[in-house]
């Protein structure tokens, strides 16, 4: 079943120049870009898309991490594209990634983990809307 997902490349990659290797890296999964900006968050923003987490003791430094640079939000569309694009990311933790995956491959520590994805149906409609209106997103 073909599905949409949000995928960020966070500013750690942004910066070290790594955009066009994970992008790659979702096409050759067959995750297709269906919707992309290149954005800088305000901390709000960034608050707002990580409300989930707003009592972890990381909330305050990983929303002052997502508002540091530029980011890339993407929607990535294909067969079961939650799921597969969440192996694709590896573990939260890069140390603890399967090797080749995206984290493994450009994250640095917990925190500094290079891309997200959404965990869930539920999450990835909230997030696509976050940064998409409906108009914004091709099919394909
Ligand atoms: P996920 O991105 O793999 O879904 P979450 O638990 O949803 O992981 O955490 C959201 C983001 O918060 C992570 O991607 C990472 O950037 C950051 N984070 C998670 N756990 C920690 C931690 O223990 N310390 C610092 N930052 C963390
Ligand atoms: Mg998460």
């Amino acid at each position: 079943m073909s599905e949409r997902t949000l995928a960020i490349i966070k500013p750690d990659a942004v910066k070290k120049d790594a955009i066009g290797d994970i992008i790659k890296r979702y096409e050759g999964a067959g995750l297709r870009p269906v919707a992309m900006r290149m954005l800088r968050m305000s901390k709000s923003t960034a608050e707002g898309f990580y409300a989930v987490h707003r009592a972890r003791p990381f909330f305050d430094s990983l929303t002052t991490f997502m508002a540091s640079g530029p980011v890339v939000v993407l929607v990535l569309a294909g067969d079961n594209a939650i799921k597969r694009h969440r192996e694709l990311m590896g573990a939260t933790d890069p140390a603890k990634a399967d090797p080749g995956t995206l984290r493994a491959v450009h994250g640095t520590n917990i925190e500094f983990n290079a891309v997200h994805g959404s965990d869930s149906a539920d999450t990835a409609r909230f997030e696509i809307g976050y940064f998409f209106p409906e108009m914004d997103v091709v099919a394909r």
